[in-house]
């Protein structure tokens, strides 16, 4: 019987801050996984390697369950965001060592293609109303057939969403502390309505728009601003609000009929079960990387499908090739395959992860090379090595830190 030899790993800075776990086999089968955490990437590297790689070694890699089980409920000390995605990239790089073993697509190991493609949805923003609508045009023109769209707020200094000077937007900087920056809950509010019934009446009604309020307000404003947007018709309203106070959505679910999104820093079935259960939202955007793995993400969207849940698949930019692709191979087997999200990876992330998906004609396909179809680059990542970088922290006018 194989069995898992090394566990090693890999921090690059290439593009972006990126923790890849890569276990090899005795029989010399390698498999990687997505240990990223934005702005804690390395509690995750530590965590790893100091507590579970030496666990791994000697364990048979076909046992993903099982080993899934002893590093949850066999570390007494668990969920969070730190456990899980080291528990995720544990779970994605088994998952890639049977796939490729069996010389398959993981897709198919997973009940095969439910579906042509992943439909994905491109970031849109810009600094005023013309530079928002050139950027959505922009993208259609890339093929995307769906598009979040953020805007500055006037009077804002830093929006969710926006990047200063056009650039594409990644919102952890490099340093050794947070940027801070202020918010203001009714500038948004007085505005984004406003941006949203803009991009309707410009681009028509058959283009799926969504929007990211990025967990800022209260149940009230949320309930408030998700009944402005009904005349929009988005296909989701995000993250309104702070997502550990799941209740929260019930004053906006029963306010409004616009379709609501959440859930992209759940780590686990638990985290989202009141959600689930109560419907109170139409898609679920828990990520494969930071909720355990394909394992338990599969249990999670079987879940959600219970309840006409959707999967809203999480696919910012600190989600690596890696985690994109394990992603992708679920989101075309399940049958509760909502949407995609897609921001492409910087040209330095491209050269270290060789990867087998593609986007085409507004879809995502994870491809048919075996296991995930990722190959990580050693060198190319090592000529960029790890600088801390941290997402921001918001502050009110009278300086409260506020949800960011
Ligand atoms: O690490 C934080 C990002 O993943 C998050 O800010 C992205 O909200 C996000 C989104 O919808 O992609
Ligand atoms: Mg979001």
């Amino acid at each position: 019987m194989p069995a898992i030899e090394s566990a090693e790993v890999l921090v690059t800075g290439a593009g972006r801050n990126f923790v890849t776990l890569r276990l090899r086999t005795s029989d010399g089968v390698v498999g990687l996984g997505d240990a990223t955490l934005n702005g804690r990437e390395l509690a995750v590297a530590s965590y790893l390697r100091d507590h579970v790689a030496p666990l791994l070694v000697g364990r048979d890699p076909a046992r993903i369950e099982d080993t899934w089980q002893y590093l949850y409920r066999g570390a007494y000390w668990r969920r969070g965001p730190v456990t899980m995605t080291a528990i995720s990239a544990v779970d994605v790089a088994l998952w890639d060592i049977k796939a490729r073993v069996a010389g398959l697509p993981l897709y198919q190991l997973l009940g095969g293609s439910s579906r042509l493609g992943c439909r994905a949805y491109a970031h849109a923003s810009g600094r005023d109303l013309p530079e928002l609508f050139d950027s959505i045009r922009r993208h259609l023109e890339l093929g995307y057939r769906a598009i979040r769209v953020q805007a500055a707020v006037p009077g804002v200094e830093a929006t969710y969403g926006v990047a200063p000077g056009g650039a594409p937007y990644e919102p952890a900087t490099r340093g050794t502390a947070p940027v801070e920056s202020r918010w203001d809950t009714g500038a948004y509010l007085r505005f984004a309505p406003a941006m949203l019934h803009a991009v309707r009446e410009e681009f028509g009604p058959a283009l799926p728009l969504l929007h990211d309020a990025h967990h800022r307000l209260s149940p009230s404003e949320a309930a408030s601003l998700a009944r402005s947007l009904e005349p929009v018709g988005l296909l989701w309203l995000e993250d309104v609000t702070p997502v550990e106070d799941q209740t929260a959505l019930r004053l906006v679910r029963s306010s409004s009929t616009t379709p609501l999104a959440i859930g992209e820093t759940l780590n686990s079935i638990w985290d989202c079960q009141v959600i689930l259960a109560e419907r109170l939202v139409d898609y679920i955007r828990v990520s494969v990387t930071h909720a355990g793995g394909i394992t338990h993400l599969r249990r999670i969207m079987a879940l959600a499908e219970l309840y006409g849940v959707r999967a809203g698949m999480h696919g910012a930019t600190d989600i690596s090739p890696v985690g994109l692709a394990a992603t992708l191979h679920l989101a075309l087997a399940i049958p509760n395959f909502g949407i995609q999200e897609h921001m492409p990876h910087a040209p330095a992330t491209e050269d270290a992860f060789a990867h087998a998906y593609t986007f085409e004609n507004g879809d995502l396909h994870p491809g048919d090379a075996p296991g995930l179809g990722v190959e990580l680059d050693e060198v190319a990542a090592a000529r960029h090595p790890y600088a801390a970088a941290y997402l921001p922290v918001n502050r009110l006018a009278d300086g409260t830190v506020h949800d960011w």
